[in-house]
């Protein structure tokens, strides 16, 4: 049996919607950032640096969500959301499973700044600008793949559009959506999947994004 090691509005939630797209059968640990859980010696012992995802199946032990991601695909190909050595878009598909990241650095610096640091000494606000401007052009690199078409890959809907999507729908947190419609169309078609409604009913209880938009202050 599966096991998904997740805290709410995290990357894990990543995980999580790919789970729910790929109809595997799973269980749901609900760590917290705010109990010190994540810190326990028994989680430590599965994800040593402390952070989710992480999962467990039959014994076998990963963190990592791009990891995670090709292990689910490539252990139930009938599913059809990775692709496989030699596919026509494998390298597209490559570059999508690992720019997933790219994207997550400038969330990650974005969520410091404006939330965990929360009082304004210990914020930056050039690093703010700086971050929210290397998203948007991050986000540019996403909104020219999908013009035209439906999701990242010419073959269809897979893996990477949950791991990058994730970061699409979290970016409007942090980039006006008006900068970049096509993007946005993306992101909306991604949210009126059932399997994503389904994550996001699962997701817990918001703790961390209470803002619909964190603005950059001016410099
Ligand atoms: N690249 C890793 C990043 C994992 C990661 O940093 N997760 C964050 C949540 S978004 C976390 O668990 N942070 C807890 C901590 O840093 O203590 C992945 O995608 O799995």
């Amino acid at each position: 049996m599966i096991r998904l090691y997740h805290a709410p509005q995290s990357r894990s939630f990543r995980i999580l919607w790919l789970l729910e797209e790929m109809g595997l059968e799973y269980d749901l640990a609900e760590m917290d950032f705010f109990d010190k859980s994540m810190r326990s010696e028994e989680f430590l012992a599965l994800s040593p640096a402390g952070r989710v995802p992480a999962l467990e199946n039959d014994g076998q032990v990963l963190f990592e969500s791009g990891a995670i991601a090709e292990y689910l695909v490539e252990a139930n190909p009938e599913c059809g959301f990775g692709r496989a050595v030699g596919s026509e878009d494998r390298a597209r598909y490559l570059e999508w499973l690992h720019f997933a990241e790219t994207i997550g650095q400038h969330l990650a610096a974005l969520t410091q700044q404006h939330i965990v640091l929360h009082e304004d000494w210990m914020r930056s606000p050039v690093l703010m600008r700086l971050e929210a401007k290397r998203l948007e052009k991050a986000l540019a690199v996403i909104e020219d793949a999908v013009r035209g078409r439906e999701y990242l890959l010419e073959s269809g809907f897979s893996a990477v559009d949950c791991l990058v999507g994730y970061g699409v729908i979290l970016a409007r947190r942090f980039v006006r959506v008006d900068c970049l419609p096509g993007l946005d169309a993306y992101r909306t078609r991604l949210l009126a999947r059932p399997a994503c409604q389904r994550a996001a009913q699962k997701d817990g209880k918001p703790r961390i994004y209470l803002k619909e938009f964190y603005e950059a202050p001016d410099v």
